[in-house]
């Protein structure tokens, strides 16, 4: 294995500025011709071209037209004696390889009779010999030949220029795309496929044709999607003045993808679980997923398309700007501020029970990081969410004006380029000169260099003779690997002062001539800083890191009085939500650190009050109070604790969760009646909030109803579940009898899979929610290895492997840490089971014990054991090879 490193990035010695392509597509043997013009960089002392290829059959290589030398040095092939001088070299490959037996689903494969292409990061190499590296940006034409009935429909980049018939029943298409591009964007799709199409009219005048294809039975599912695509279109123009740059804009669905979706130029290609939805098969939150997935694949035409990595290693170039303008595309389009809101929560939950536990664990790496053996291992929450968070905390540093600003920079400079992060960083500074951005831009940078999530301290002291109040805010990271000391962060801190009724207070510091009112950042960027508020009358409460301003751990030493009076009147949602999640916590921790039995009411009558006065507020949004009466994740739970026991912590939630199901009984039920009517479906914010709390009100319902025997709600859900006019509301009511763990939830599965065995990605929720259900007395795992040799089971099918096997393993940790080891046994099978074929997705998978030093015993050394046996094997991928080695170092 050969680690790549960041700092021996050099420039190619070859450019590649056209590339001719020509396949004959046949699953079993295609025939790819690669015709290439390509000369020396003159910048870079003369050197063998070397093209990257991997599993490919070579048949010819001709160097302007003539037969020519070459060796093979692993998998790259040599060519040592190109002419001389820069002159353009007409290079031609003749190679085929076998679409059908590509189980990596990387390069050209078959998916249910269709071939698609997935490029990104190096799978172009298994397509042709290439110079397989982003910085290298070709022009392209393609032209696909095939079987006309078995393949009607023939895609590539691009604008389709010609098409015709071949003899032997076989067809043509040549597609020409007008824009230059890295190789890891080039995509094809040849197969049986329909279209939604719809045409556009853009502001500058110019008409687009958008086309959604999916399989012929899928037409209606394809809305959600179109209307997803022709609002991200308008919201790229109106919010940053980036226009659509093609007149064909096409997006294609596969039920086989080891990812989510992929941004090749003008023809992108998703996972069906991105694309496909209608009322009766998806839930809100496919619905708002795919919205934002559409979103992001489409920003990337700007972001990652038009201006490109130069190395891998910048890869949060384009994915941590790209998800940051996602988020702001989903918040634009709610209409209320606390739907912004709920859409922030969301994001920061993602953020702090994914990424936070990698940025402590065995895997952590700077946004950008320093190195790597396989790059797929690094499409991580750290580059994409935690890079996000870097571009959310320049845009607070230089406002959103200043940041379109930065925008139009970077374009200006970059269009049409291979650049790196420093760019990116160093356009936004640059375009707003008087900015702290610009003032501390080499120790911003440090957010792109450090790993590890900071810690912010926060200590308040109230001085009532002189009527100020001085904040202390001390920042420390802890080492991560590789990195033993960190310097300062520079951390934007949002903070607002309540009085002890909840009042805003006015904010002022000594030199201040006046007030400010609401919120203010401050930048803090040393180790330890004080800010000093006057004409203070009364101690007040603060409200820090208001909106999540950075992505760090706010230790604040609030007194339980204080969270409540947040949770109460906090104007910041954000802080609003935290302070009942840091009640919740509190009290966990407690309950999980007491010695002996986990105590049977864990929660006190403070703090039920307080939900309750949440459940039933007037005017607060219901999708806000389902997420504050949503009690932290036994992940999230599990990271502020030294030593895990995963048991314990599940044991201490279920109990809590019992409790306020019990407590707030009659207020679950007012919830329920009072939420479960929407009218005609609508996925908007609004109705999806009040489907999620009645959805949750129904499970708590079950819950009580579970210890009591009543029979009354567990009947309510199972005749939900039968009438439900919708997938969320069906599926909510089935959710509330399984977690529940109510004898008639058998039954409900059954029906469920009956009325659905058709739709492959409702049978993944079904598989979803029984290895993702409550472990009762070790029941899980059972049940998994049963759900493994259920018909409707395929492992080479990734959306149905992690439907059960990630589920259980990296979702259910109550039931996967078993005291007997046999989760681990589960795991180190299942692990070796799919690198023979798909190392991505098993790499994936591998991870589910990144964190097992933190284990208590016995599960510690059992998860090392299992480890250790995976790494054992002599035939691992680099992919598993580099997750299984860092997480033993
Ligand atoms: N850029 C792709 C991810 C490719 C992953 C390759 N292992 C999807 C996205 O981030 O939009
Ligand atoms: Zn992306």
């Amino acid at each position: 294995t050969t680690v790549v490193r960041r700092e021996d990035y050099t420039a190619p010695a070859y450019w590649i500025d056209t590339v001719d392509l020509s396949f004959d597509l046949d699953p079993a043997k295609t025939r790819v011709l690669n015709k290439m013009r390509l000369r020396r960089n003159p910048d870079v002392a003369a050197q063998a071209l070397r093209l990257d290829g991997e599993d490919l059959n070579l048949a010819r290589v001709l160097v302007n037209g003539a037969g020519c030398s070459f060796k093979m040095d692993g998998n790259q092939l040599v060519l040592e004696n190109l002419p001389d001088g820069y002159a353009p070299i007409e290079l031609e490959i003749f190679t085929t390889c076998a679409p059908e037996k590509n189980t990596q689903l990387m390069g050209l494969y078959v998916s249910q009779g269709t071939f698609f292409t997935q490029c990104e990061a190096e799978g172009f190499r298994r397509i042709t010999y290439f110079l397989d590296r982003p910085d290298v940006m070709a022009s392209y034409t393609v032209t696909l030949r095939a079987d006309k009935k078995l393949y009607p429909v023939l895609l590539s980049n691009g604008n389709l220029v010609e098409e015709g018939a071949l003899p032997d029943g076989r067809h043509f298409a040549k597609w020409v795309d007008p824009h230059k591009k890295p190789c890891y964007l080039f995509a094809l799709v040849a197969g049986q496929l329909v279209a939604r199409e719809q045409r556009i009219r853009a502001r500058n005048g110019n008409d687009h044709l958008l086309q959604v294809y999916v399989r012929p039975g899928d037409m209606d599912k394809t809305e959600h999607a179109m209307n997803s695509l022709i609002a991200s279109v308008i919201w790229d123009e109106a919010r940053f003045g980036l226009p659509l740059d093609l007149e064909r804009f096409m997006i294609v669905a596969t039920s086989d993808f080891n990812m989510g979706a992929m941004e090749n130029k003008g023809l992108n290609i998703f996972n069906t679980k991105y694309v496909l939805a209608n009322s009766a098969t998806a839930t809100d939150t496919d619905f708002a997923n795919i919205e934002s997935v559409v979103g992001h694949e489409y920003f990337h035409n700007w972001t990652g398309n038009r201006v490109t990595c130069r190395d891998w290693f910048q890869l949060s170039l384009k994915e941590g700007l790209t998800v940051f303008r996602d988020q702001e595309f989903s918040m634009d389009l709610c209409a209320e501020a606390s739907a912004r809101a709920v859409k922030r929560i969301e994001d920061v939950r993602v953020l702090r029970t994914a990424q936070f536990p990698e940025d402590a664990g065995p895997m952590a790496h700077p946004v950008r990081p320093d190195s790597y053996v396989e790059i797929n291992n690094f499409y991580t929450v750290t580059v994409y969410e935690k890079g996000a968070e870097v571009v959310r905390m320049m845009q607070t540093l230089v406002g959103r004006a200043g940041f379109a600003a930065g925008m139009k920079l970077y374009f200006e400079r970059h269009d049409g380029s291979a650049v790196t992060c420093d760019d990116f960083a160093q356009a936004m500074a640059d375009a707003n000169p008087d900015s702290d951005l610009a003032r501390l831009l080499p120790q911003f940078k440090r957010w792109y260099s450090q790993a590890g999530t900071p810690l912010v301290q926060a200590r308040g002291v109230y001085d009532a003779a002189a009527r100020s109040y001085t904040l202390t805010l001390t920042q420390s990271c802890a080492p991560t690997p590789g990195q033993a000391a960190k310097e300062p962060f520079v951390i934007p801190v949002a903070i607002g002062l309540l009085d002890a009724q909840g009042n805003q207070l006015p904010l002022q510091l000594a030199h201040w001539n006046q007030p400010e009112t609401g919120t203010r950042t401050f930048v803090l960027t040393q180790d330890s800083e004080s800010f000093t508020f006057v004409n203070v009358d009364a101690e007040p409460v603060p409200s820090i890191l208001r909106g999540f301003s950075a992505p760090v751990v706010l230790d604040a030493e609030y007194t339980d009085a204080q969270l409540l009076s947040l949770l109460a009147h906090d104007t910041d949602a954000f802080n609003r939500w935290e302070a009942g999640q840091r009640l919740a916590l509190r009290r966990a921790l407690a309950a999980i650190r007491a010695e002996g039995p986990v105590p049977h009411e864990p929660l006190d009558a403070a703090y039920l009050g307080a939900m309750r006065d949440v459940l039933r507020h007037p005017t607060l949004d219901a999708a806000f109070k389902e997420l504050v009466l949503t009690l932290p994740g036994e992940t999230y739970i599990a990271e502020q604790l030294d030593v895990v026991d995963p048991q314990r912590i599940h044991a201490v939630r279920e109990t809590m969760r019992e409790q306020l199901a019990e407590a707030l009984l009659d207020d679950w039920a007012w919830a329920y009646e009072a939420h479960k009517d929407n009218g005609a479906y609508r996925p908007d914010p609004l109705s999806t909030g009040r489907r999620a709390l009645a959805g949750m009100a129904l499970t708590m319902l079950c819950l009580a109803a579970r210890e009591t025997g009543d029979a009354v709600w567990p009947g309510k859900a199972y005749q939900r579940f039968k009438d439900a006019g919708n997938m969320t509301d069906r599926f909510n009511a089935l959710s509330a009898l399984v977690v529940s763990g109510q004898p008639l939830a058998q039954d409900a599965l059954a029906r469920f899979h009956a009325i659905f065995r058709n739709e492959a990605l409702v049978i993944d929720k079904w598989f979803a929610l029984q290895a993702g259900a409550p472990d009762r007395g070790g029941n899980v795992l059972p049940a998994v290895r049963q759900l493994l040799n259920h018909p409707d089971f395929n492992l080479k099918n990734p959306n149905r492997a992690r439907s059960v096997i990630f589920s259980y393993c990296s979702a259910n940790p109550g039931a996967f840490h078993r005291n007997d080891a046999s989760g681990y046994v589960f795991w180190r099978e299942r692990v070796i089971e799919l690198d023979a074929f798909n190392p991505q997705v098993a790499a994936r998978l591998a991870r589910a014990l990144d964190r097992w030093k933190k284990l208590a015993e016995p599960y510690r050394s059992a998860a090392r054991e299992a480890i250790a046996r995976v790494a054992a094997k002599p035939d691992l991928s680099n992919d598993v090879r580099e997750v299984v080695t860092r997480a033993l170092a």
